[in-house]
């Protein structure tokens, strides 16, 4: 299993020269480090276990002005290697990693009393005691980084925690905190880092954040091997073709494409080494970035982190607060929240069931992607999730917002029907919204289709009012006869001529059903022996005016039955067969 380990400590209590006698390697590379005898920046060494494995080791500096550069390195880690100075014993930033340790979770791990070959077996004694205070439940180990006394009993140790450490996980997307940035003759830019999740393997498509350029991974290797593919936990170093070095620093995050929101945002549950007040301006340690932030309190214990610069998080990261020294922690508990403060979503979400968050996030309609995008849930969470609401078409939305639709409309439907029983239905474009979950959800709708008209299930049009109105009509149709007469009620017109009663000519005018048929008779027999027929021939035989003929043959024309030839009209072809038959 792939696993890292964080040195933590006091300044000059004796990590650099642990790591070395451990691993063999000087972390304490630059020139200043050298200079000074501190450690300034983070150094990497693989360090072999004795059932074999190989885990990585991380060295981070001591010194109170390298807090912030602790927490990068710590932020990766899966256990600790505290380091503490048997003459000194605990001092304040042995304090201070040991809190930053927990605030991030990293709760297993050994305490090596080092220097033991420079004090008295009494002095000795004293220390491992205050140690074993100090971290309870966890073994404290003397031992020496320079006679190499008791590194035995250290591997041993190290290699029963890794034992029980729990597995980080592979099947979430990818993500890497860059922790360096340089070039190598030959592959470029190459960024390392510790690999929180998922898999990088030589070809992968990656996204660069939080700038979201598009990176294609090439030369992956861990600790100076190269591998097909790099696993979570892992120490990755990753070669990146066609980026500059400046295009990269520490802090960015290298993540599987549209995994994860970019947020200016986090909502959290706070764990205060000190009261945070509403309003607070402090640092948000994430990854192996830092930034400025405010804290707004929601609720009990909960807040949005307001960050000056967007990070890539997921629910269950947790991150430092400091201002000059650490002040607190949180848990993210949703990586890009909503800007208001809602505390009865902020309770679901810190209710923490799949279910209850995929609740609180779900409503109107949202697809299952952009949920996975959210950085919430993971694969098999989502899944369990989902079962509290409905997906249709990769569309997730709540059951109660499938309800309110119904019930909108229905409503809209009805009052409809009411206000128009002619013509009971509404254009579909004019029910639901144009967009683009609407043929997911249509099928769901207590309506009917007919063409691009929703009805009520069974609905039919009634004249209801107008059914005097209708008779009047007819009843002047009738009296009418090939004369047509004006209607100024177009809908009545339109639903009597679906109806079969009237046929609606043009400019308002309709005439009966009959009547029309008899006009069309007129036009049949004069074209079956003449061949044509004008208007005015027309306008004789049926004995109208010029205005009705007109309409007549227009519509006659409309409907298929004759075809107009400047002032001529034929029979179209269609309608000689029938006239043959
Ligand atoms: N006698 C003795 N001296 C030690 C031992 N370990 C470290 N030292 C000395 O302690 C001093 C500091 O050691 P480092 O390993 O640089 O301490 P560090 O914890 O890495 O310091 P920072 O990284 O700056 O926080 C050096 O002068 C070491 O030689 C040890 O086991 N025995
Ligand atoms: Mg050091």
């Amino acid at each position: 299993m792939a696993l890292t380990v964080g040195t933590a400590g006091h300044v000059d209590h004796g990590k650099t020269t642990l790591v070395r006698a451990l691993t063999g390697k000087d972390t304490d590379r630059l020139p200043e480090e050298r200079a000074r005898g501190i450690s300034i920046d983070l150094g990497y060494a693989p360090l072999a276990l004795p059932d074999g494995t190989t885990v990585s080791l991380v060295d981070v500096p001591g010194h109170e002005r390298f807090v912030r550069t602790m927490v990068a390195g710590a932020t990766g880690i899966d256990l600790f290697l505290l380091v503490v100075d048997a003459a000194e014993g605990a001092r304040a930033q042995t304090h201070e990693h040991l809190a930053i340790l927990r605030l991030l979770g990293v709760e297993r791990g050994v305490v090596a009393v080092t220097k033991a070959d420079a004090v008295d077996d009494e002095t000795l004694a004293l220390a491992l005691e205050e140690a074993r205070e100090l971290v309870p439940g966890v073994a404290v180990i003397p031992v020496s980084g320079v006679t190499g006394a008791g590194l035995d009993e250290l591997r041993a140790e190290l290699g029963a925690v890794a034992k029980v450490v729990d597995q980080r996980r592979a099947d979430y997307p990818t993500r890497l905190f860059v922790d360096r940035v340089f070039t190598l003759r030959g592959i470029g830019t190459v960024v390392t880092g510790t690999l929180w999740s998922g898999s990088i393997g030589s070809g992968d498509r990656l996204q660069l954040e939080p700038s979201g350029r598009e990176v294609r991974a090439r030369s992956v290797q861990v600790h100076d091997v190269a591998v097909e593919r790099a696993e979570a936990g892992q120490r990755v170093a990753v070669g990146l073709p066609g980026i500059e070095v400046a295009e990269v620093h520490r802090g960015d995050a290298l993540v599987a494409a549209d995994a994860f929101p970019r947020s200016y945002r986090l909502e959290v549950a706070l764990d205060e080494l000190e009261p945070l007040a509403d309003g607070a301006r402090l640092t948000v340690h994430h990854g192996t970035t830092r930034t400025a932030a405010r804290v707004v309190r929601v609720g009990e214990g909960h807040a949005q982190l307001r960050l000056a610069v967007p990070v890539v998080a997921a629910r269950g990261d947790r991150v430092v607060l400091r201002r000059e020294t650490t002040v607190g922690g949180a848990l993210v508990l949703d990586p890009a929240p909503p800007r208001g403060r809602d505390p009865e979503r902020d309770r679901l979400l810190a209710h923490g069931d799949p279910r209850s968050i995929v609740l609180a996030l779900v409503h109107a309609p949202v697809r299952v992607e952009e949920l996975a995008a959210r950085a919430l849930l993971d694969g098999a969470e989502l899944e369990e999730g989902l079962d509290a609401v409905r997906v249709v078409d990769d569309w997730a939305f709540a059951d109660a917002w499938l309800e309110e639709t119904a019930a909108h409309v229905e409503e809209r439907l009805r009052a409809r029907a009411e206000a128009s029983p002619l013509e009971p239905g509404l254009a579909l474009a004019e029910l639901l919204p144009a967009e683009p979950w609407a043929p997911a959800v249509l099928p769901l709708l207590p309506i009917e289709r007919r063409g691009a008209t929703a009805y009520l299930p069974g609905a039919a049009a009634r004249l209801g009012t107008r059914a005097e109105a209708a008779e009047a009509l007819e009843r002047a149709l009738v009296a009418g006869g090939l004369v047509a007469t004006k209607s100024d009620d177009p809908e009545l017109a339109r639903f009597l001529e679906a109806d079969g009663r009237l046929v609606r000519l043009g400019d308002g005018y309709v005439v009966s059903a009959g009547a029309y048929e008899v006009a069309q008779d007129v036009v049949r027999t004069e074209c079956g022996s003449a061949g044509e027929i004008t208007l005015a021939r027309f306008r004789d035989l049926a004995g109208v005016g010029r205005r009705d003929a007109q309409l007549l043959l227009e519509r006659m024309d409309v409907d298929g039955l004759t075809r107009r030839l400047g002032d001529r009209r034929v029979l179209r072809r269609s309608s000689r067969d029938a006239v043959r038959d």
